[in-house]
């Protein structure tokens, strides 16, 4: 370790004194002006990461949903997943330690994970579309400079594209060729072959909206459209050349006010999708011919994609098993769905794609979906090898059905949930399956649900237990929670910090949409009274420009 050079480098990068950060949900988040040094430290730490694991790290510049202002930053590990656990406390140790400390936080964690220094060291980086986001990509090349390592920038790419990239480096590109192109051809070619035995698929070429949340999703669909076209036409809105990202678009806007974007043209019963900023999330939606509006959400994903692969699995005959992963947040009738008609285990995790994903491991075939859209889907390697056999040595039907799962392998993005990847094996399903997006809608019907946002002076005061569905401190919150809730039919709530915004979250459940919104203001009240809340008392959702 050259001390004096990252010694002089750290001062051109100098952490604001007290500021203090989480490694959260998904990496750091705040004001993007709040970030320099964290960029640089994080550099420094997926050189150490990478020479500790004798592989290629990846460091995303991004605040993906986050509004445009913050920024954010998160380190992909070796096989295209998320930073271990151990190294976040790393993370949050290095980015808060003073600066006259850092130097030592740095070697500490050095000889805490035996890092052979003489190791080469190789980061890729990519980053979205904030206007801040270069500029912090630059203080994330200066860190792992800094500590001689070498990189490579790919420039704008979306998250999932990231951990595709590092998984492909990784695997000595078993898993696809590390290049941007590599990934727009290996996903292509299985969305074509799958769809090709579509019936429908000769004269008429479908046709799908899409929202890009004015993020990266738009230049990287506009890129990949002509690899596909042959099987899906895609138009795409908030493609960034007027609107502000994620503002009053996007799969987060969507979702969580229930509504469509704005800068969308929806006719009635046309196919529409929302990607959020860094394009690792989807959700769909229509309008019926009343003109209501209805969301199909990551539960719904997660139903229409689970129940095409256990309908695939029973044709070859084999019994591999399959589990759904899910958060609080799914909508009960979703999980009813699921184990009651589909037969499915369904098992809950904490929020964030990182805790699903890791249960997920756990099956031969890992289905995991946010209710906001984010997941994907995870073969083990046994299950995986054993449909690459069976799509050589069944015949007929059965060969068939080996070959779909085959290509579904290849098209869905197992690094990562990866709104582009989700969207062609959506896409892909309905097409083969010959169903509108009003016969998937109707596969159960949600529960009326509401979530809210919650401004409290420290979010941190409040812990939770029982993968976040219970509170544990402030004290009397749980049982004010308890309360509320029993005041509604059919009813359910709860409330966890977030792990990305400096908010609150709120969840209820209910019969009716006016019990959903009555249950969540309610809770959100308790909230604010018991758990120190700032400003404005929250008011109805409904009340809600
Ligand atoms: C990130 C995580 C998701 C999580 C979301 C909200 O999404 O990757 O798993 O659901 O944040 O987390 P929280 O409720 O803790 O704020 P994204 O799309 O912003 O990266």
């Amino acid at each position: 370790m050259d001390l004096d050079a990252i010694t002089k480098c750290s001062s051109l990068h100098v952490k604001p004194s007290g500021l203090i950060l989480q490694y959260g949900t998904a990496g750091f988040r705040t004001k993007a002006e709040h970030l320099d040094h964290v960029m640089f430290r994080m550099g420094l730490l997926a050189v150490l990461r990478s020479k500790q694991s004798k592989s290629t790290i990846g460091v995303m510049v991004t605040a993906s949903h986050n509004p445009e202002e913050d920024n954010g930053v998160k380190l992909v590990d070796p096989l295209g997943d998320m930073l271990a656990p151990s190294w976040e406390e790393h993370a949050t140790c290095l980015t808060n330690a003073e600066q006259q400390n850092m130097l030592r936080v740095l070697m500490d964690i050095s000889e805490k994970e035996a890092v052979n220094l003489q190791q080469d060291a190789f980061v890729v980086i990519g980053r979205d579309t904030r206007p801040s986001s270069e500029k912090l990509s630059q203080s994330v090349i200066d860190g792992v400079t800094a500590l001689g390592g070498q990189f490579h920038d790919y420039g704008l790419l979306t998250t999932p594209q990231l951990h595709y990239l590092v998984c492909c480096r990784n695997t000595s590109g078993q898993y696809g060729k590390a290049t941007v192109e590599g990934y727009y051809q290996k996903l292509s070619r299985a969305f074509l072959e799958l769809t090709k035995q579509a019936s429908c698929s000769g004269d008429e070429r479908r046709s799908l909206q899409v929202d890009c949340a004015n993020g990266v999703g738009a230049l990287k669909l506009r890129e990949m459209e002509r690899y596909f076209s042959q099987g899906l036409s895609v138009q795409l809105f908030n493609d960034g050349t007027k609107g502000k990202l994620n503002f009053q678009c996007g799969a987060d806007f969507v979702k969580s006010h229930q509504k469509p974007p704005q800068g969308m043209e929806m006719k009635c019963n046309e196919r529409c999708c929302s990607f959020d900023g860094d394009a690792d999330r989807i959700v769909y939606y229509y309008h019926d011919t009343d003109g209501h509006f209805h969301l199909i959400d990551g539960d719904k994903i997660a139903t229409l994609i689970s129940s095409f692969l256990k309908e695939l699995l029973l044709e070859i005959g084999e019994n591999l098993n399959i589990g759904v992963i899910q958060t609080a947040y799914a909508n009960g009738s979703s999980t009813r769905y699921l184990e009651e008609v589909m037969k499915v285990p369904v098992y809950c995790t904490k929020t964030g794609v990182k805790h699903l994903h890791h249960k997920a491991r756990e099956f031969d075939i890992g289905v995991y979906f946010e209710a906001n859209g984010h997941g994907t889907v995870l073969f083990s390697k046994a299950a995986e090898t054993k449909i690459r056999q069976l799509a050589k040595d069944l015949e007929d039907n059965k060969r068939k059905a080996a070959k779909m799962l085959e290509n579904i392998i290849d098209l869905i993005n197992q690094a990562a949930g990866d709104a582009i990847s989700d969207m062609l094996v959506i896409e892909a399903i309905l097409a083969l399956k010959g169903l509108t997006i009003q016969q998937w809608d109707a596969f159960y019907t949600d529960l009326p649900q509401r979530q809210v946002k919650v401004k409290v002076a420290d979010r941190q005061v409040i812990s939770t237990t029982d993968a976040e569905r219970q509170v544990v401190t402030p004290p009397g919150l749980q049982e004010a929670v308890n309360n509320l809730v029993k005041k509604y039919r059919l009813s359910r709530a709860f409330v966890r910090p977030s792990g990305t915004e400096d908010i609150v979250r709120v969840y209820a459940e209910a019969d009716s949409q006016e019990s959903a919104d009555s249950l969540a203001h309610e809770v959100s009240l308790a909230v604010f009274q018991l758990a120190g809340g700032i400003g404005e008392r929250p008011h109805r959702a409904s009340e809600d420009k």
